[in-house]
């Protein structure tokens, strides 16, 4: 099976980390974005929406991160990461698109003006924007606090759902995102990164981010 990534994309890490969680072996094909290589012709045959991760299983072509990671998933259905009881499954799915829509997009938009924009040199932080997605993160990071309460995972066992979680808290240290007020989301994302499966995906991501 071959993934089409890019190392500096947080899509591509959370299907790099669930294939070595599952190990799953998954050939890489590097595509450079700043080259324009997924805008060629080639690349978007895969995926017309010219965006990494893709997922090639022999004639199979899969788009959009989540989906390759559930599809990894069910290769390897004992690891149990979506788990197949509906309930089980219903909780994972819950705060999967929970990270998708609310977490996520908030907290990516204050990483990126905090640290990503400068590093870009895309010039400073908009305050207006800093203001309103801190507002936002802080009441969502209250939500994981509370899902997380009396839990080591937060569907309960280990799930992806854990991984696109993680995903989002990439560049907290860089852009100055305290988890203080968290307790038990700091001491899940520590638990989460210090798994083999993340060291090994996140650790071409930190090399491009010194
Ligand atoms: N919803 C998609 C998002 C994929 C995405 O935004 N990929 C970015 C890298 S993180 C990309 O390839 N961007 C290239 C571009 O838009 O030109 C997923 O989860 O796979």
């Amino acid at each position: 099976m071959k993934l089409y990534n890019a190392n500096f994309s947080p899509n591509a890490l959370r299907v790099r980390a669930v294939a070595h969680e599952l190990g799953v072996d998954l050939e890489i094909v590097q595509v450079d974005i700043r080259a324009g290589g997924n805008r060629a012709a080639e690349f978007l045959a895969r995926n017309p929406n010219a965006k990494v991760p893709v997922l090639e299983d022999g004639n199979f072509v899969l788009w959009e991160s989540r989906a390759i990671c559930a599809y990894l998933a069910g290769l390897r259905p004992e690891a149990g990461l979506y788990p197949e009881g509906r309930k089980a499954r219903s909780l994972v799915d819950q705060w999967t698109w929970w990270q998708a829509i609310h977490l996520g997009p908030a907290m990516q938009k204050l990483s990126f003006e905090l640290f990503l924009k400068e590093k870009f040199g895309m010039g400073d932080p908009d305050p207006t924007v800093v203001e309103a997605e801190r507002k936002a993160t802080d009441q969502f990071l209250a939500v994981l606090e509370t899902g997380l309460d009396g839990k080591d995972w937060i569907a309960g066992a280990l799930s992806l759902a854990d991984f696109y979680l993680a995903t989002t808290f990439m560049y907290r240290d860089q852009a100055g995102i305290l988890l203080d007020q968290y307790p038990g989301v700091a001491s899940w994302i520590d638990r989460l990164e210090a798994r083999d499966s993340w060291q090994e995906a996140v650790a071409p991501l930190r090399a491009l981010f010194r």
